[in-house]
């Protein structure tokens, strides 16, 4: 019988890829989207999925949207990847940010046990949680400390323990996947990675003569969002239900983002670069190098782009944009 699956954020980089996977499969795929005044909006990344994927009007603060919605598609997995996922902007919305990214999970977790608990769930749990907690030899694992700065870390946390205490206290099939950060050519210009590159495309091409960013000596665990949409379907479809990290092993600064991405389209990123305060954050998460071991030897999970090819296929879709 043909699986149905319900993503919730099916409209984001993660979502869109996450359907073009499920699709793959051969699932049945639904997902909800929210209202937006400009219509083209709703949906963007789904252009190409228009008549493949079915969508749903609603909101994870809008208990009843979800009580239709899980009604009706009577989902047998559940993929709960909604959130405000910018970090720096929760410092400006903490308060929308904790109701969506903790309360909306909540929410449909109640509205999962009450209308379809046989169903399986995945939670979009993030690298963000551990905040400056680092295990001795470098890395965050499952047993690292979780120590949230910022108020999106900080729901994302309650968000996994809600998932967590849902599993053990109602039996639920309900998973967290800890995935450090990942990108795609999908990915919102406001995060740094598709900010530094689109910047530096324009600069390139004469558009533009300066590239305005934050702290340049943070560290991340870059990864490719294709490749971590794989991880979720596997970390539903384990056997039991659990937690798992996903990331590549390996760190950069933006700093290093940055001299990689202007080397490629032979500049120097050290002429272009002015810091500006704006993009600074009250509290900075500093060094993310996620250990993928378990995610590996479990699941048999691994990543095919690496840092270089990511940055690669990002460069080019750039490219390919401006030059119409
Ligand atoms: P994204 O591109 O920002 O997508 C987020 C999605 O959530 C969008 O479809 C958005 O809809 C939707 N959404 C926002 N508020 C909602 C609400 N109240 N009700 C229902 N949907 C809502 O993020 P992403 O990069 O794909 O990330 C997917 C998930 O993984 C997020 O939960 C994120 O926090 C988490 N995560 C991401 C990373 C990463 O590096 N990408 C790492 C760890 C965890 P609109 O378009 O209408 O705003
Ligand atoms: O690209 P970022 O905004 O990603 P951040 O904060 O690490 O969050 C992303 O990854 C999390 C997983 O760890 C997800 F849960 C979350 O949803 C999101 O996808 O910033 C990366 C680094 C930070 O240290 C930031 O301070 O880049 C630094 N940075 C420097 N200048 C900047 C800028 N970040 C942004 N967005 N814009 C700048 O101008």
């Amino acid at each position: 019988m043909t699986k149905k699956a319900l993503i919730t954020g099916i409209s984001g980089q993660d979502g869109s890829y996450l359907s073009e996977h499920l699709l793959s499969l051969g699932y049945e795929v639904h997902g909800i989207i929210r209202r937006h005044s400009v219509a083209e909006n709703q949906n963007y990344r789904l252009h190409h999925l228009s008549n493949k994927v079915q969508t749903h009007y609603g909101d994870l603060l809008d208990v009843p949207s979800l009580m239709n919605i899980l009604t009706k598609v009577k989902p047998d997995e559940i993929y709960n990847l909604g959130a405000m996922s910018h970090v720096r902007i929760s410092f400006d919305i903490p308060s929308f940010t904790i109701q969506t990214n903790a309360l909306g999970v909540l929410n449909l977790l109640e509205v999962y046990r009450t209308v379809c608990p046989e169903a399986k769930f995945y939670q979009a749990s993030s690298s963000e949680m551990f905040g400056n907690s680092v295990d001795d030899d470098g890395v965050q694992r499952l047993t690292t400390p979780m120590k949230p700065v910022s108020p999106y870390g900080c729901a994302k946390l309650l968000a996994f323990n809600l998932v967590r205490h849902y599993r053990h206290a109602y039996g639920l099939h309900a998973c967290n996947g800890i995935l450090f950060n990942h990108e795609s050519p999908r990915r919102g210009s406001n995060f740094v990675t598709n900010k530094v590159v689109k910047t530096a495309v324009q600069i390139k091409l004469g558009l533009v003569d300066k590239l305005e960013l934050g702290n340049l000596d943070s560290y991340r665990d870059w990864g490719h969002s294709k490749d971590y949409v794989r991880a979720m379907h596997m970390i539903v479809n384990h056997h039991e239900a659990d937690e798992f990290i996903i990331a590549t092993g390996e760190t950069h600064s933006v700093r290093n983002l940055c001299e990689t991405v202007f080397e490629k389209l032979d500049l120097n990123y050290e002429d272009y670069i002015v810091q500006n305060s704006k993009y600074m954050r009250p509290e900075e998460l500093k060094y993310l190098k996620g250990d993928p071991l378990r995610a590996k030897k479990i699941l048999g999970w691994s990543p095919e782009y690496s840092f270089e090819t990511m940055l690669d296929e990002m460069i080019e879709k750039w490219i390919k944009y401006y030059n119409g």
